[in-house]
């Protein structure tokens, strides 16, 4: 075969994409505009420094964005939108894409007007302001914030198409703050507290019970996030961070926290964020969120747009009670699963990135993953939830969700689950 005759099948073969798995495709016979002809990026000058004091992401990325599902919310203000996972890799979400959940809208919070209150059963009450708490002992750690009721439109069968809606209420960034421990310690709790009441600034006044235990473990008064202040949307300039617990108690602005010696069964905690089992009993309290994971890339917002051949499946997992050592996934509904390949550093209750690299034959796909975190836990079915809490539940659905993907590479939100 001369050069030129191979050069020519390579590229005859990758046109029709004939699922040879090549790294890049074979030079062209035909002159390719995109290497010939001088772009306009290179004939003028670019904008100088500053042009934008604070970055935003490229002109032809606007629509990866945080967005909503009208018909979900009477109102904004009173609502969530979802982070666009499909169009994100690694394991941080990027600050302005962390989905919001809002009960009274965003607090414009003047930061030299905060103040953090801890009062209740303690020797000395206190307030602290912002520049009092930036002067206890900081720490960093990455968390992953879910809310209890992300997936929970997918409780009675396959709904929303797009991870973005199924999975979208998790972000996972990079906090820095004061551990709520040293605070406590500096009022000093009496023996008689076990309970803590964190309180919001916002319209809603968000309440939630704690318990002493998991305030004096890891939680952290936070008030940064990947480096930078807290957005307002994520409670600037305080919130509170309880890693591995459902986002609900994760309080934003936060203002107050009242020392206890039992929890206050608010709204959040009974009528809200509790599952309700078929005899109409609530299960009281489900703090901690069990391993989850989903396939992200290919999925109903990212469909396979290359055709047969090389290719990359990608995913999340996590788990509020540990690391995820393992996902597997399956290309055939669950009949046959593989180990993915994990990649990128493994985080206490942090978000965990998996890939797994194949060669599609073209043939439809049933992509299922399937997260183990670090006590053994198995991520179930979404069957196997259901015959323990009926079909009325909403909140602290972690099953295993799959995409279909028919020949031209369309995914679908379906459900195999058995
Ligand atoms: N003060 C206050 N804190 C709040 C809320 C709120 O409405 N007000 N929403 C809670 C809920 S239900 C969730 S899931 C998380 C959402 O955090 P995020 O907006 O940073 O995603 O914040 C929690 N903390
Ligand atoms: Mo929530």
């Amino acid at each position: 075969m001369t050069d030129t005759s191979r050069r020519n099948f390579l590229r005859g073969a990758a046109l029709a994409g004939a699922g040879a798995a090549v790294g890049g495709r074979a030079m062209a016979q035909t002159p390719d505009p995109a290497i010939t002809e001088l772009p306009p990026w290179q004939q003028y000058l670019g904008e100088g420094v500053d042009a934008a004091p604070y970055g935003m992401p490229s002109q032809y990325e606007t629509h990866v964005v945080r967005r909503n599902v009208p018909w979900l919310t009477a109102d904004a203000t009173s609502s969530v939108n979802f982070t666009p996972l499909h169009e994100l890799d690694g394991i941080i979400t990027p600050n302005g894409l962390c989905f919001e959940r809002h009960h009274g809208g965003v607090a414009e919070v003047d930061p030299a007007e905060y103040r953090l209150m801890i009062n209740g059963l303690v020797d000395t009450p206190l307030v602290f302001d912002l520049q009092d708490l930036m002067r206890f002992p900081r720490e960093n750690r990455i968390h992953f914030l879910e809310c209890a009721a992300n997936s929970g439109m997918e409780w009675r069968g396959a709904q929303l198409n797009g991870c973005q809606f199924t999975h979208g209420m998790i972000h996972n960034v990079m906090y820095t703050g004061v551990p709520l421990r040293l605070l406590l310690e500096e009022a000093g709790v009496k023996t008689a507290g076990t309970w803590l009441l964190a309180e919001g600034a916002d319209a809603s006044a968000m309440t939630r019970s704690i318990p002493m235990e998991k305030a004096l473990d890891d939680c952290l008064v936070a008030f940064k996030m990947n480096g930078e202040m807290l957005r307002p949307e994520q409670g600037y300039p305080v919130r509170l961070v309880v890693p591995g617990w459902e986002g609900n108690m994760w309080v934003k602005w936060l203002r107050r926290i009242e020392v206890g010696d039992q929890p206050w069964h608010h709204r959040e905690e009974t009528s809200k964020y509790t599952d309700l089992f078929p005899d109409g009993q609530a299960r009281r309290f489900t703090w901690e969120m069990d391993a989850k994971s989903v396939i992200t890339n290919p999925s109903p917002q990212a469909p396979i747009t290359h055709g047969p051949g090389r290719m990359v499946l990608s995913g999340v997992a996590w788990s509020g009670r540990g690391t995820i050592p393992r996902v597997d996934v399956t290309l055939d509904g669950g009949n046959s699963w593989v180990q993915a390949r994990m990649s990128g550093p493994s985080f206490d209750k942090s978000m965990h990135r998996f890939y797994h690299e194949f060669d599609w034959d073209g043939r439809p796909l049933l992509l299922q993953s399937r997260a183990h975190d670090s006590t053994g836990y198995v991520q179930p079915t979404k069957d196997m939830l259901r015959e323990i809490r009926g079909e009325n539940s909403i909140y602290h659905n972690n099953g295993i969700q799959t995409w279909a993907v028919n020949e031209q590479g369309v995914a679908e939100n379906v459900e195999v689950s058995s």
